[in-house]
């Protein structure tokens, strides 16, 4: 599988069980993910990494709640507990995630006024991260994608992948969602809609 590549998106502490934004059994993806990435030859994380005071922490807008939803200057944005502030234990991938061959760690999230669910682009859809640049120029074809959350970072990173040309499979139980009101459901319906494939990790 030399031009395809697993994408493990946002396996950190504060997306599992006890984190600050815990996804429901968001750990046991591990096993599953380190399971699968034994067997690619190209594996990139991503790390959302966000400093103090980001735009999408609900302690940054006075008056506001976690999952209330707000307009940014780029459109609307989820309101989150603060969460995978840089340098901090909640932001570090979980200890028990075979990494060593991973190649390239995207860290986004980092510009203070912009989000970024998606490691391609960032939420206002015009700051690239460079990620599309750094697997073309490897010659990769084909994404698979796994980790946090379903319907947040991996179905943005998934359409944005389907968007650059990337042949996208998302693997769904490498994966779990927060689901917010229907973004499960809308994720999933969303990203069949441009052509993302949905597969389970034994049929790999
Ligand atoms: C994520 C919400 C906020 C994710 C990141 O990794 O899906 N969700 N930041
Ligand atoms: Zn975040």
């Amino acid at each position: 599988m030399r031009n395809a590549c697993l994408v493990v998106v946002d396996a950190q502490n504060d997306f599992m069980p006890g984190g600050a934004l815990a996804v429901p059994g968001g750990d046991e993806v591990v096993p599953v993910i380190n399971r699968l990435a034994a067997r690619f030859e190209n594996v990139v994380l991503t790390q959302d990494w966000h400093p103090r005071g980001h735009a999408s922490f609900a302690s940054s807008h006075p008056g506001t709640k976690p999952f209330e939803v707000i307009q940014l200057h780029y459109g609307k944005q989820v309101l989150w507990p603060d969460h995978c502030v840089q340098g901090t234990a909640g932001a570090a991938i979980h200890s028990q995630l075979d990494v060593q061959k991973a190649q390239l760690v995207i860290r986004k999230g980092h510009h203070r006024g912009i989000d970024s669910y998606s490691a391609f682009l960032e939420a206002d859809r015009k700051t690239a991260t460079g990620l599309k640049g750094y697997l073309k120029e490897r010659e990769i074809e084909r994404l698979l994608l796994c980790g946090l959350a379903t319907d947040f970072c991996v179905a943005w990173t998934a359409l944005d992948a389907r968007s650059a040309g990337f042949e996208t499979t998302v693997i769904e139980d490498a994966c779990r969602a927060i689901d917010l009101e229907g973004s499960l459901g809308r994720a999933w319906s969303d990203m069949t809609k441009a052509g993302v494939r949905r597969a389970q990790s034994a049929a790999l």
